[in-house]
């Protein structure tokens, strides 16, 4: 079991102004006590540019740069040509984005990346909404969640990123969930690895946003994993694994009735939003089989 207390590499500093319980936090410490330092991040516009600091200050100890929330993906590339004409392969390129700035803004640009095999390492934290603008609907908000912009609740569905990711068939995709670091740590490793361009897409928490105490980040992407809300697998070289799949899932109420976006629906409601997230987790997993 990995000790971030004892082992961490120091690469993010203390004291960064993300909120309590921020899950995004603990993403990016990890993540680059697993790439170290010999590392350039892309950040754009959104949570994350909080690492990437006020004026002269900045709150990791790697270069990078915040490029605009359309472009993170292009801004790496871009990166990682200079480094190779260079004779530089060995430094990673990391772009690192909220779920807006990459199934909705940046999703051009990512898929020119993946289309060309540039060999970065693309992250996307999705908290579920654009919240460092103060908690706009993205085309990640879950069916049903409240967000400032869909206050009675989102009425469509959620875009898959991952098969977006998976149809251009690059070498490695995966999903992960801040419940297991371990396997987190191992999935970025093996992006890292990855001799062409790699994405990692986790579910990240958030106490603002989802409204909740944020004491319950870890309990609540558990959760979703366990109410079949959030999928965890990898897509490596054209074959799946599912990494878990629980033996029943859990009543998806356990999970929502903890988050304020979800405390306008009644009980139909509820019981509608747990039949649309059954149906999706049955449709996905029989979909992953198949290409297991
Ligand atoms: C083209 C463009 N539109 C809007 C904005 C304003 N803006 C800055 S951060 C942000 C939110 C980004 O959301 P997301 O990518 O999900 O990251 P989060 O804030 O949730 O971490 C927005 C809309 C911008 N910078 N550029
Ligand atoms: S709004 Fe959410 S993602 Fe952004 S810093 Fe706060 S808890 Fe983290
Ligand atoms: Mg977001």
């Amino acid at each position: 079991m990995y000790d971030i207390q004892h082992n961490s590499k120091g690469l993010v500093s203390h004291g960064v102004s993300t909120c309590a319980g921020c899950g995004l936090e603990l993403i990016i410490r990890n993540t680059l006590d697993v790439l170290g330092e010999d590392t350039i991040i892309i950040i754009p516009p959104g949570c994350a540019a909080l690492f990437s600091g006020f004026g002269k200050e900045a709150s990791l100890k790697i270069p990078g740069f915040q490029g605009n929330l359309e472009n993170t993906a292009a801004c790496a590339a871009g990166v990682r040509t200079a480094l190779n004409a260079k004779g530089n392969k060995e430094t990673t390129v990391l772009a690192f984005a909220g779920d807006g700035g990459t199934v909705d803004i940046g999703l051009q640009s990512l898929s020119g990346v993946l289309e060309r095999r540039d060999r970065i390492l693309y992250i996307c934290y999705d908290n579920e909404a654009y919240m460092n603008t103060g908690v706009q609907g993205s085309s990640s908000t879950p069916y049903y969640a409240s967000t400032t912009t869909t206050p009675a609740g989102k009425l469509t569905e959620r875009k898959n990123l991952m098969q977006i990711a998976i149809a251009h068939d690059i070498p490695y995709a995966a999903t992960a969930s801040i419940h297991n670091l371990n396997d987190f740590r191992e999935k970025v490793q093996k992006a890292k690895d990855t001799d062409g361009p790699s994405l990692i897409h986790i579910q990240t928490p958030c106490p603002t946003g989802w409204k909740y105490d944020p004491a319950k980040s870890v309990e609540l992407a558990r959760l979703a994993v366990q109410t079949g809300s959030w999928v965890l697998y990898e897509y490596e070289n054209g074959k799946v694994t599912i990494n878990s799949k629980p033996k029943e899932l859990r009543p998806l109420k356990e999970y929502i009735k903890i988050q304020g976006r979800f405390k306008h629906l009644n009980d139909e409601e509820v019981e509608e939003l747990q039949k649309i997230v059954t149906e999706n987790y049955e449709k996905i997993i029989k979909k992953l089989e198949y290409m297991s």
